[in-house]
């Protein structure tokens, strides 16, 4: 739950938004209904992430509503009232004085009423805005009451002319981060480090992946994390040519690496973060050479986070690193023109750079502009940079000593007025930080 002191980010937030509206607009946006993992059993509850970014409540069954008249507008949120026997059950709700009184709304209603407060809310609104595809029961709600006021023209009320995607402009917002998701961001980041280090001077041969996720997930919840803000990836030996394996039930066998991908997420922000290590601590001589090559491609591209520069800009950097340095040993023949332009390096380093971190791992926000350029970079932004080299060990054509060796070294960063800041800093990253660690358990 949200500190009250806090709230006044949100607001902020619901005061920008409105700007970007025209007079006589309507905007509904859902919270996530819950989800079932089992029978009655439901699923750790996540807000609906634009839900969450413009009222700070994490509550499902409610509902978020702004109208903007000339010069004036309203926060209106519905929630579910209070009621003392259903409360032993689901735990204490907001209800609706505290929906006015601590968020912040200068109206509240039951949300078992939203069909009677929307038809009421739309009278005189000429630009709805609906987030459709977050609850599909009130999908059709919206619908239905839509056609019926557009069929129901024999009155003087005007009825909205159409319905519009509230999300462009608010994933855009999304993408510049104020000071307090900021500082829950270095917060998450700073857990997973912690995390991290710990799992890295736990890991040794012998060990089962799971105990190092056991470990990572102890540390997150042990340091006042929401959890895991994704299925941790560990992953060991031939497992780390797997970009999304999350099994990790193998046993860590002797001069295996071993990559973790974990992050936790603090006050719904997310933080993501990788590193690949030996389970020894002690780099054999082939799987130094893949580690210094994805190295020097991560802080080659980190170099270049900067206001004005883009992210694909930073991708081709790393890019260039790669190719030149598996060119070096022989994975990669011919021209490095010919090379990128035929993508051959693919077979090595199949994904992107980076991408947008925020309320959502994968967050939201466009990458490029209107014009289809890529999105230049600008303060306040946080990404992450995340190069890889991932050589499975049925690519037979690859020498023996190189097969089974998958690298991915990935730090969250963000864009300053002058640079960048990496939120991840401190976790071991170069050769020597990582050899410096000990085994000595937990
Ligand atoms: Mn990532």
């Amino acid at each position: 739950m949200i500190l009250k002191e806090n709230l006044k980010y949100f607001e902020a937030r619901r005061k920008a938004f409105i700007n970007y509206l025209p007079d006589y607009s309507l905007v509904v946006i859902p919270n996530k209904p819950i989800s079932i993992r089992s029978n009655d059993v439901e699923y750790k509850y996540k807000p609906n992430s634009d839900f969450y970014y413009l009222t700070g409540l994490d509550e499902p069954n409610s509902i978020c509503i702004l109208k903007k008249e000339k010069k004036s507008f309203q926060f209106i949120l519905l929630v579910e009232p209070k009621d003392k026997n259903r409360e032993i059950w689901t735990g204490k709700k907001i209800g609706l004085e505290r929906a006015k009184s601590i968020f912040k709304a200068d109206l509240s209603f039951p949300v078992l009423n939203f069909e009677t407060t929307f038809r009421e809310l739309t009278k005189d609104i000429e630009f709805l805005y609906f987030t459709f595809g977050v609850d599909k029961e009130l999908d059709l709600k919206v619908i239905n009451i839509f056609n019926e006021l557009k069929t129901s023209n024999r009155t003087t009320i005007k009825s909205p002319k159409s319905i519009s995607d509230s999300r462009d402009i608010i994933h855009k917002m999304r993408l510049i981060k104020d000071k307090y998701e900021i500082a829950c961001m270095e917060k998450a980041a700073e857990i997973s480090k912690n995390a991290h280090i710990l799992a890295m001077t736990y890991a040794r041969e012998g060990s089962y992946e799971y105990e190092l996720e056991a470990i990572l997930e102890y540390r997150f919840r042990h340091n006042g994390s929401n959890g895991p803000a994704y299925p941790s990836i560990v992953g060991s030996g031939n497992n780390c040519t797997i970009l999304h394996y999350i099994e990790n039930n193998k046993k860590i066998k002797k001069n295996d690496l071993i990559l973790i991908d974990a992050g936790c997420e603090y006050d719904y922000y997310a933080s993501d973060l990788t590193r690949t290590f030996p389970e020894n601590k002690k780099f054999t001589s082939a799987q130094k050479d893949i580690y210094s090559i994805v190295l020097e491609a991560q802080l080659k591209a980190i170099q270049e986070v900067k206001p004005g520069k883009t992210l694909n800009h930073c991708h081709d950097k790393a890019l260039s690193v790669i190719v030149d340095g598996l060119k070096s040993i022989g994975l990669l023949k011919g021209t490095k023109d010919k090379i990128i332009k035929n993508g051959e390096y693919k077979k090595f380093f199949m994904h992107k750079i980076g991408h947008w971190l925020g309320l959502d791992v994968h967050d939201a926000g466009p990458y490029y502009d209107e014009k289809g350029n890529p999105l230049k970079l600008s303060s306040g932004m946080v990404l992450t940079i995340e190069p890889g080299i991932y050589i499975s060990d049925d690519l037979l054509d690859v020498p023996e000593m190189y097969r089974g060796i998958g690298i991915r070294i990935e730090d969250d960063v963000l864009v300053t007025k002058k640079g960048h800041k990496v939120l991840t800093q401190g976790t071991p990253k170069t050769i020597n930080e990582i050899e410096l660690l000990s085994s000595s358990g937990v």
